[in-house]
């Protein structure tokens, strides 16, 4: 394959491997996990990989050692090991936009050699990190000042999507190791409320805000980030705050320039980076200032420690590998819609929301790299929240609803903040909530119960419902960019099996540009006579006429 070429690929639904597991999954479909495990003593700990300190159960899926063979072999009759080292080696493997896919070079070590266009890029990748490190230095010591002499107390980052998810994710998870004298804040939403209440309380004498965009010209982030600069302005008064108070985050240092920040104080990175990849590149800056520079570096030896396993375990032992094959079981033979993530850690409470533009953008396709329509379901809908809230609320129909979720439990086996028996109570829940989906409760046990007649079936539990468990030790930043690692790679197995650009967003980029048209109607003498349906003409005119 070149560079840049779409691979000659068999179609997925004629491979030797996927019609053997449609005739395996008949065998299957029938089978309860309490009949697996109960013929089976070693279930438990032989369906279990251990890989760079996280401990993966997958024993309470609907599978056999069979199914795992087969997927295995779907897994190489889709070339995945060829492109994953396509990936690692910096081939243009998003091919739509002709570029390379080299989030893990964002994280290698500082001898490797990673080149892109004949250009080695892991020097410039050490460049922007010590630039970041001196930067968040200066901040977090107080070194750096503002227009009127103060340090900086308070850091606000304004970005959306890729430039947001990942570092508010990453903030709220690292929030432990943080400054906890110094206040941020995450501005994404047009909606001015957003801005209005992140700064309401702020200092803007005190203030730095990171103006995060790959592009500089996201609708948004570039109307927030103009507010912002009016927002300190009106209170410090002098154009050369801008200097002092801004630092920006880009690919497009012309735009950061025309905008008036210093462009000493811009963060580079490179358009081999997505957005949805990009938390441990400078986007990540506020998270530096957050846990400084250090964390910062464990967290990117966590991420790089399951990239090596990932590159170099065999699929057999390959935690993301098995990972993404069970998500193409569930999503294509069962017919799963979604995928629940339940960690239970608060910490974790965005990583769900994290974890839906990593796997929903990125597989959410719906033609393979040679442009077909595709013949089988592709990225399933993730969705979750931090145990055991859910609990309380969405379980019920996980467990006894008529659609079939596979969920992730994600824990911990120490906390970091001790108190009484809560982590003990925590994860008691972990280990009861995965029992109860797979082996439920049978009507004789709920009559055992001294259950009346009439009630027994509205308190029988199915059971048969599948998921893995990912058991971590502790909450720390190594242990975050692992966790990230390991749902980044088990994206790119799904999407190599699906035959798709996981790398592209070419819906997002619709979105980019859709309401262009439609502000200047709604600014100017409103939606011109035949522009729009009837529909979207009515609903502007409304506006119109009722906003003021
Ligand atoms: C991510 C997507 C998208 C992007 C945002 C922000 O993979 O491309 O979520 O991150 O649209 O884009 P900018 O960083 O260019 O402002």
């Amino acid at each position: 394959m070149s560079a840049t070429s779409t691979p000659v690929q068999t179609p997925l639904t004629q491979l030797p491997a996927w019609r053997a597991l449609q005739q395996h999954f008949e065998a299957v479909r029938t089978k309860h996990l309490r009949d697996l495990f109960a013929g089976d003593a070693g279930r438990g700990t032989r369906l279990a990989v251990e890989a760079a300190g996280i401990y993966f159960d997958y024993s309470k899926h609907r599978i056999t050692d069979e199914t795992v063979r087969l997927l295995l072999d779907l897994a190489r009759q889709s070339g995945l090991e060829e492109r994953r080292e396509a990936m690692f080696t910096g081939e243009k493997i998003n091919i739509t936009e002709k570029r390379a896919v080299l989030h893990t070079a964002l994280r290698a070590a500082k001898d490797a050699v990673i080149e892109v266009d004949g250009r080695n890029v892991v020097p410039e990748v050490y460049e922007v990190l010590d630039h970041m490190a001196d930067f968040s230095e200066r901040v977090r010591s107080g070194v750096w000042k503002g227009a009127t002499g103060k340090a900086m107390r308070n850091v606000v980052n304004i970005g959306i999507g890729g430039s947001d998810l990942g570092p508010v994710m990453a903030y709220e998870a690292l929030r432990h190791y943080s400054r906890r004298d110094m206040t941020f804040r995450f501005v994404s939403n047009v909606d001015g409320t957003d801005f209005a209440e992140a700064t309401h309380d702020l200092d803007p004498a005190e203030t730095l805000f990171i103006i995060s965009s790959k592009t500089f010209t996201t609708l948004e982030t570039m109307t927030n980030a103009q507010t912002a600069r009016q927002w300190s302005l009106a209170r410090l008064k002098d154009e050369r705050a801008v200097a002092k108070h801004f630092a920006a985050v880009s690919t497009n240092a012309e735009e950061v320039a025309k905008f008036g920040i210093d462009t000493a104080n811009m963060f580079g990175f490179w358009d081999w980076v997505g957005g949805r990849y990009s938390m441990d590149s400078a986007i990540g800056l506020s998270t530096m200032l957050a846990i400084g520079p250090e964390n910062f570096r464990s967290m990117l030896s966590g991420f790089h420690a399951m990239d090596e396993h990932f590159r170099t375990a065999p699929l057999e032992k390959n935690l993301p590998v098995l990972m993404g094959l069970l998500s193409v079981w569930y999503a294509d033979f069962f017919g799963s819609e979604t995928v629940a993530v339940l960690p239970y850690d608060q910490y974790l409470k965005r990583f769900p929301a994290y974890l839906q533009q990593l796997t929903m953008e990125s597989n959410g396709k719906h033609v393979t790299l040679a442009g077909r329509r595709v013949d089988y379901a592709t990225g399933p809908i993730f969705w979750g929240e931090p145990g055991t809230n859910g609990q309380h609320s969405f379980y019920q129909l996980i467990h006894q609803g008529t659609r079939l979720i596979p969920c992730d439990f994600i824990g911990f086996c120490r906390t970091l903040n001790p108190l009484g028996d809560h982590h003990t109570l925590l994860m008691a829940n972990v280990f009861a909530q995965g029992e109860a989906l797979a082996f439920g409760k049978t009507p004789e046990q709920v009559r055992a119960e001294g259950t009346p007649e009439w009630l027994v079936p509205h308190r029988v539990f199915e059971g048969n419902r599948p998921s893995s468990t990912l058991l971590l030790d502790q909450l720390t930043p190594e242990a975050l960019g692992k966790l990230v690692a390991l749902y980044e790679h088990s994206v790119f197995t799904q999407g190599v099996i699906w035959q798709i650009d996981s790398f592209d967003q070419w819906g997002v980029e619709l979105g980019k540009v859709l309401a262009k048209k439609i502000i200047g109607e709604l600014e100017g003498a409103g939606p011109a006579a035949g522009s729009h349906d009837s529909s979207t003409t009515a609903l502007m005119k409304r506006f119109r006429n009722r906003r003021s």
